[in-house]
């Protein structure tokens, strides 16, 4: 005989994923088929406008709070009990792919209008949900919304923040928030019984293996880091070389030393630098500021220690004349999601028929920071040769809708233990 779980994982529509997903892409879509929608940009506040749209159709009630996290709420038969959340983020790089983030937030929705169509119910009420600025790509540091939602980051340091330009988040979220339908505001929500993710790989493992889904070990932990480098402004035609304090050249000196000191033999450590501002940045005056960003990450939380050690030594202090600063702009310890949600998303893989592996993930997600407040779990599906952050990135209908099924299935159990 069938049950819930079963015929709501039959219900689920990979067709009207797909359609869904390729509608969310034509906002913020580059050339290359990418998308670029950032975070508080008008590309994220269409994006949002799209979601609780089709959530109105399916009868979700939308509720936000105040970094901007926008929830879609199917009511369960007990109101009182703790909802099960399943999202991820519609924000993307500046040459961001169509699935990273879009995915897990329509695969939840499709996995809610699922539960409709087989006319499931479920004790606890879920929620999809669309953290902000997952990405940090505008406004560092990433993971903003579930940052705020879990307590680990404090609002009124986020709204301060600036992007590029000094224009802050406060501004930018309000100015975002305004071109959206009104929502209810919501601060006070019980923390969430559970939280399942389900993502995109963004590496070569399943693929490799030629699995169609992949149940999510654990994150490696993050760092990042701002570096700023003072030096002294002065022409480029008159100045000595022997005068000059060139915060360009002591910045890329500083790279060039970080990459060598950082570098391992088993090349498990992850080291990039992905942001760097020049100023004045104009061709003949020797430049006075550089800031750069400093990505790093290892599943080891004494190795990330030690590593951050390296970088502190030497981006502090003189260098070549200049003046060179660190700050930490965000730290997320090594993550291992929670053995019950884990067992669940294993279950549900093997209720379907569908091959599966268990993989730590190289990225970080929302889930990392859930994983801190309630029992957490992620599913990956594959991306074509594990290409992401990037605006080729791929992944087929048919392994999308094998991941959301999984989903739809863990959730039922979720919500109704
Ligand atoms: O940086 C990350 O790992 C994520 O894609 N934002
Ligand atoms: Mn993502
Ligand atoms: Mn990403």
């Amino acid at each position: 005989m069938s049950t819930p779980a079963d015929l709501a994982a039959a219900a689920l529509d990979g067709e009207r994923l797909w359609a869904r997903l390729m509608a969310l892409a034509r906002v913020g879509a580059t050339p290359r088929g990418g998308v670029n929608r950032q975070a508080f940009s008008p590309g994220d506040a269409e994006a949002r406008r799209l979601l609780v749209d089709w959530g109105s159709t399916l009868g979700l009630r939308p509720f936000g709070d105040r970094i901007g996290n926008l929830f879609l709420r199917r009511e369960g038969r007990d109101p009182g009990a703790p909802a099960v959340l399943a999202g991820s983020h519609l924000d993307s790089q500046p040459k961001g792919g169509k699935f990273d983030g879009a995915y897990g937030v329509l695969a939840a929705l499709a996995a809610v209008e699922a539960l409709d169509s087989a006319g499931v119910s479920t004790r606890r009420a879920i929620e999809v949900v669309a953290w902000s600025n997952e990405e940090g790509s505008r406004f560092q540091p990433g993971t903003m919304g579930s940052g705020v939602f879990t307590g680990t980051m404090q609002l009124a340091d986020l709204l301060a923040v600036t992007d590029s330009a000094g224009v802050t988040v406060e501004t930018a979220l309000a100015q975002t928030l305004s071109a959206v339908p009104a929502v209810a505001l919501r601060d006070d929500a019980p923390l969430p019984a559970a939280y399942v993710e389900a993502h995109i790989e963004q590496g070569p493992v399943l693929e490799r293996a030629g699995l169609p889904v992949g149940v999510v070990s654990g994150t490696q932990g993050l760092r990042w880091f701002q570096v700023e480098v003072a030096g002294e402004a002065a022409h480029a035609g008159t100045t000595p070389q022997r005068l000059r304090r060139d915060a360009l050249k002591a910045a890329a000196a500083l790279v060039t030393d970080l990459d060598r000191l950082l570098a391992d033999a088993d090349d498990v450590v992850r080291f990039t630098v992905g942001r760097f501002e020049v100023e004045p940045n104009s061709p003949s005056t020797i430049p006075d500021r550089v800031l750069f960003s400093i990505d790093l990450r290892h599943r080891d939380a004494a190795a990330l220690e030690h590593l951050t050690a390296t970088i502190e030594a030497t981006c502090g202090g003189a260098h070549r004349g200049c003046e060179v600063s660190l700050s930490r702009t965000e730290d997320v310890a090594p993550t291992t999601f929670d053995p019950g949600v884990t067992d669940v998303i294993r279950r549900a893989c093997a209720a379907l028929g569908l091959a599966h592996g268990e993989l730590l993930s190289g990225a970080g997600h929302d889930a990392m920071l859930l994983a801190r407040v309630c029992p957490s779990g992620m599913i990956f599906v594959p991306g074509k040769g594990g290409i992401s952050h990037n605006e080729t990135e791929e992944a087929s209908p048919e392994h999308l809708a094998a991941g959301a099924r999984v989903l739809t299935r863990a959730l039922v159990e979720l919500a109704e233990a």
